[in-house]
């Protein structure tokens, strides 16, 4: 701080975040969409007429989180601040035919130039285009109420389908179009003190290598142009093997228009001149790797257009060698500039020379879609396949073998059932002997008793097999009591295999029961199971 007061630092650094945004490049968010409304259960009650019939709504869906390519946006600042970002959950539904009111989408703001990626590194997208939006985590559905559920083999259901949890995700953000212009060269050569001579930016400047650490950013006003230009930590021979700082830093000028090399023209290192600087720059730029590589209209930094400034031709020594070296240099094809970022020489030629460049860039920049453009991730549910699509194999858990069943529609099932009402559940096996999950279940070889997890073998719902077909226990009420759909107290093989046995002798039992009462003409509710 020195002999500054505080409120003089505060101010500066308040208004240096507002002319030179941080280098903020990389947030991670954790999105989540908001969960879907539970269905209601409920039944028409009206005067003298007790049992009207079901008439418990729908629950809401949830929320999506949503990213948005906004011209206002230039940074990912506020995310570094709020990095969870969860939508609004879906209402529940309510009796007389009450729907639960969906929730509120919530839109995320993103610059031009985001690109999203997971937390493995893999690009999700990379958004451009001022209104694309990307729907990175999708509320969860809301469960259907008992009125929607009502049948005419089940006049009056007395449960109600959940909502669905949200999708829940961690992402990457990464920005990297801040600069038009990206300046590159070796430590000291005076990289930074070009941009606090062309822009407004006051980045650090020392007569030591590596005094840039992070980025530096300026805006560059030159005439009606504006633009905005970056350096990169200094870079030396074998930053591509990691020596200095390594080229990791590169993939902040991964979209800039123009590289421009800055050469030392007045270094005291006995080795160095501004020609062989160069050469070993393009050596260590050609080596870069992008990961932006296998998309649309990626240009690799080694075929970007090029400038050459010589700095430092304020020192007369520095003067000397640009003018013995400039041949040489225009042999490259590029243009050369001499300048000082001291005295200002050459500065105009240069911003001027540089606008135009930009501008170019510009022009031939494919027009933004004026459409929105909508991207959903390729999630889980690219990997699920289709809605109709459900896969049954045998895997091993714990040493054990476990039928691991996955499809989005009975993965869906699974969580939108009550497992607490008994009615739910045989809802819950209807569906999935009715997607013939039972047939596919048979083939993969699970016998009755067998584990079975809905799901990924790690986190799904396992409950031991009982097949339907089999023992006819849709005739039988109330379900789900028994064996079926246990989440915890996994049994040993043998013992589920006597548990199945004794459950099938009290089934016998009850089904015996069942008959005599219907011999004796008590009937039960068919529809009322
Ligand atoms: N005489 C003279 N000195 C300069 C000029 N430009 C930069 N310098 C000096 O060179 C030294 C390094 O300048 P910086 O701007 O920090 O260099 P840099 O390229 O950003 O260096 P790193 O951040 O370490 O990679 C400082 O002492 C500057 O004052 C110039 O045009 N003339
Ligand atoms: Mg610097």
């Amino acid at each position: 701080m020195g002999d500054r007061s505080p409120s003089s630092y505060i101010q500066e650094k308040y208004l240096r975040r507002i002319i030179v945004p941080s280098f903020v490049d990389t947030v991670t968010l954790h999105v989540a969409g908001g969960k879907g409304g539970h269905g209601c259960a409920s039944i028409h009650r009206e005067k003298f007429k007790p049992l009207g019939g079901p008439d418990g709504g729908n629950g809401g869906n949830g929320g999506n989180v949503i990213l948005e390519v906004s011209e206002q946006t230039t940074t990912l600042l506020n995310y570094h601040r709020a990095p969870h970002q969860k939508a609004e959950n879906g209402v529940p539904g309510s009796g007389d035919h009450g729907d639960g009111k969906n929730g509120a989408n919530i839109i995320l703001p993103v610059p031009e130039g985001t690109v999203v990626k997971d937390t493995k590194g893999n690009v999700l997208a990379d958004l451009t285009g001022v209104g694309t939006q990307f729907i990175v985590a999708e509320g969860g559905r809301g469960g259907l109420g008992n009125a929607a559920l009502a049948s005419k083999k089940r006049k009056a259901p007395g449960f109600a389908l959940l909502g669905e949890p949200g999708e829940e995700r961690d992402i990457v953000l990464e920005l990297k179009s801040v600069a038009d212009i990206a300046l590159v060269g070796f430590p000291s050569a005076g990289k930074s003190s070009l941009i606090a001579a062309m822009s407004a930016a006051r980045p650090k400047i020392a007569d030591y290598p590596f005094t840039t650490l992070v980025p530096n950013l300026g805006v560059v006003q030159a005439g009606d142009e504006r633009y905005t230009i970056a350096d990169v930590p200094g870079l030396i021979e074998g930053a591509s093997q990691g020596r200095g700082l390594g080229l990791e830093f590169l993939r902040h000028i991964e979209r800039c228009a123009v590289i421009v090399h800055v050469l030392d023209a007045a270094t005291f290192e006995p080795e160095r001149d501004p020609a062989s600087d160069l050469k070993i720059i393009e050596t260590e730029l050609a080596q870069y790797k992008s990961d932006l590589g296998e998309l649309e209209g990626y240009v690799p930094l080694g075929q970007r257009p090029r400038v050459i400034v010589i700095n430092k031709v304020d020192v007369p020594d520095g003067k000397e060698m640009a003018e013995l070296q400039r041949l040489e240099l225009e042999e490259y094809g590029w243009p050369v500039f001499e300048v000082s970022a001291v005295s200002r020489e050459g500065l105009k030629e240069l911003s001027f020379a540089l606008a135009e460049m930009v501008a170019a860039h510009r022009a031939q920049l494919p027009q933004l879609e004026t459409e929105t453009q909508i991207i959903r991730p390729r999630g889980i549910g690219e990997l699920l396949g289709d809605d109709t699509q459900i896969s049954v194999r045998a895997v091993k858990f714990n040493g054990e073998t476990v039928y691991e069943v996955r499809g989005r529609r009975p993965e869906r099932w699974v969580r939108q059932t009550d497992f607490a009402n008994n009615e739910a559940v045989g809802y819950l096996a209807d569906r999935l002997a009715n997607a013939g999950v039972e047939e596919e279940l048979m083939k993969a070889g699970a016998l009755p008793g067998d584990p079975v997890v809905i799901g990924p073998v790690e986190s799904g719902v396992i409950f031991d097999w009982e097949p339907t077909m089999q023992t006819g226990a849709e005739l039988l009420g109330p379900r789900g009591s028994d064996l079926r759909f246990e989440e915890s107290g996994r049994a040993t093989r043998k013992e589920k295999k006597a548990r199945y046995h004794e459950n099938m002798d009290a089934k016998a039992a009850a089904r015996e029961e069942l008959w005599t009462e219907r011999m004796q003409g008590v009937w039960t509710d068919p529809n009322d199971y």
